[in-house]
């Protein structure tokens, strides 16, 4: 039964079968102290706002049988995926592969760059790896949605502006449907948050719609 969702710029329906659930990393490196986000000076505190929002969206999208996938921005041990330029940016012995209280920021297999328990993904949940801020950037996520048939995303996670953002405007290239669910993402900084919601519903929904949690659980419930 298609599931009407109160969105903006304007309501939208989806199909629950044809619908994903596609949470974006929500990793102990961005949520909590000591990892990636706090290395580049931000406060983290700020990105716990989302996490009931998701952990709400993602229990009614498992009750309604939605695809859920997870996905965690990182790199592989010996950090061949990781481009020059982006290790850089960091302050010095707090980079991307250095040593902190978490393991080696942002680091697959490290406890880092583990998904907060609260949200931790469920057995047969797609866990996938994406070593930039877009979650199709050298993944397989496009084969994996287009195999199950999934023409429509739900999309939570952090940070709104960077790799939410960017993985909706991938997506909406690519001919899915995306909905941000608003208060299941977050931001370090809360104009940006605003901002980049503003951008994907703008222009009678250029890059997707929005819609709080509160319609999106209405809609799955
Ligand atoms: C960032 C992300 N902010 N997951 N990554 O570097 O948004």
């Amino acid at each position: 039964m298609p599931m009407p969702i109160a969105a903006e710029p304007h309501a939208i329906q989806v199909e629950p079968g044809r619908t994903a659930l596609v949470i974006i990393d929500m990793q102990r490196d961005f949520l909590e102290a000591g990892g990636f986000g706090e290395s580049l000076g931000n406060d983290v505190a700020l990105l716990h706002a989302a996490v009931a929002p998701c952990q709400a969206v993602l229990a009614a999208a498992r009750a309604a049988g939605l695809l859920v996938i997870h996905t965690r921005e990182g790199h592989r041990p010996d950090m061949a995926d990781c481009p020059p330029a982006k290790w850089a940016r960091g302050p010095e012995g707090m980079r991307i592969g250095d040593r902190g209280p978490m393991g080696r920021i942002l680091i697959r297999g490290e406890p880092g760059h583990d998904i907060i328990p609260e949200l931790a993904p469920a057995p047969g949940e797609v866990v996938l790896d994406k070593p930039g801020k877009g979650a199709f950037c050298a993944t397989d996520l496009d084969l994996i949605l287009r195999s199950k048939g999934i023409e429509a995303l739900l999309v939570c996670g952090v940070t709104t502006e960077v790799c939410v953002n960017t993985t909706v405007r991938e997506a909406n290239d690519r001919g899915y449907r995306c909905v941000v669910v608003a208060d299941a993402c977050a931001s370090y900084f809360p104009a940006f948050h605003d901002a980049a919601l503003a951008m994907v519903k703008a222009q009678g929904g250029i890059f997707g719609w929005v819609a709080p949690s509160g319609a999106v659980l209405a809609a799955l419930g």
